[in-house]
């Protein structure tokens, strides 16, 4: 089935470390499931399957060694699998998807903060997700030192969080400039705002595409 024949609804979150949106994530779909009597459907990645939460893990933890390349591949493994069997099944069955990161993750994070290209990374997402575009995401925009030291306080670092600073500003700069090319899907909320202000400001872009 075409995306465009699916009555479900698919949004997605980014942002660098600690930026909030498991917070945000929760929040929304308190509020639309109580509120507007929604089905909503929460995932993440990588992960989201059986083979993409053991993937996950790969990527994750600290001693795991790896190329670019191969992180790339297997970010981009746990997305073929969750598209098919989760989100694809979701949108059919007319529900909203909120989803922990997606194809701007890769773009940001490999594309631009690993030097791999975010003109070749954008293809190769394209290329996996069979142009499986979100209706809507929302950008959750963060000074990388106030984003890390966020998520310092809740949990242990991973290898990608533990990489330096220099490797988290890229990152922003990559969603940037997703940003400036695709303003009508991808919109940024300011992070650094109290969580009830945040929910206000997305519920808000949000009603605007259930
Ligand atoms: N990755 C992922 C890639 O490199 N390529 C890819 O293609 C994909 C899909 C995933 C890692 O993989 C990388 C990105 C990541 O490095 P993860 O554990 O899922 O790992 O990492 P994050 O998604 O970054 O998860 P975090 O938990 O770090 O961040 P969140 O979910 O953005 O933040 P949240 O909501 O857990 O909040 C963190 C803390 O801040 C507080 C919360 O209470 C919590 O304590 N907080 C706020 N404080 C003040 N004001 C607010 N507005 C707040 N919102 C939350």
């Amino acid at each position: 089935m075409q995306q465009s024949q699916m009555t479900g609804r698919f949004i997605t979150f980014e942002g660098g470390e600690g930026a909030g949106k498991t917070t945000l994530m929760e929040g929304l779909a308190h509020r639309l499931t109580q509120e507007k009597g929604r089905s909503v459907l929460k995932t993440r990645e990588p992960g989201g399957t059986e083979l993409g939460e053991e993937i996950r893990h790969l990527l994750l933890k600290k001693r795991s060694l790896m190329s670019p390349y191969a992180e790339l591949c297997l970010f981009l493994a746990s997305r073929s699998e969750h598209i098919r069997e989760v989100i694809q099944p979701a949108l059919a069955k007319g529900q909203i998807i909120l989803c922990d990161r997606f194809n701007d993750s890769t773009i940001a994070y490999q594309g631009n903060a690993r030097g791999l290209s975010m003109e070749k990374v954008a293809h190769f997402c394209s290329f996996i997700s069979e142009h499986l575009t979100p209706h809507l995401t929302l950008y959750l925009d963060i000074d990388p030192e106030q984003g890390l030291q966020r998520a310092h306080k809740v949990r242990e670092q991973d290898r990608i969080e533990a990489e330096g600073l220099a490797f988290h500003k890229k990152i922003r700069e990559g969603y940037l400039a997703i940003a400036k090319k695709e303003p009508n899907r991808f919109h940024l909320l300011d992070a650094s705002q109290p969580p009830a202000q945040l929910l206000e400001a997305a519920m808000r872009l949000v009603l605007r595409y259930v």
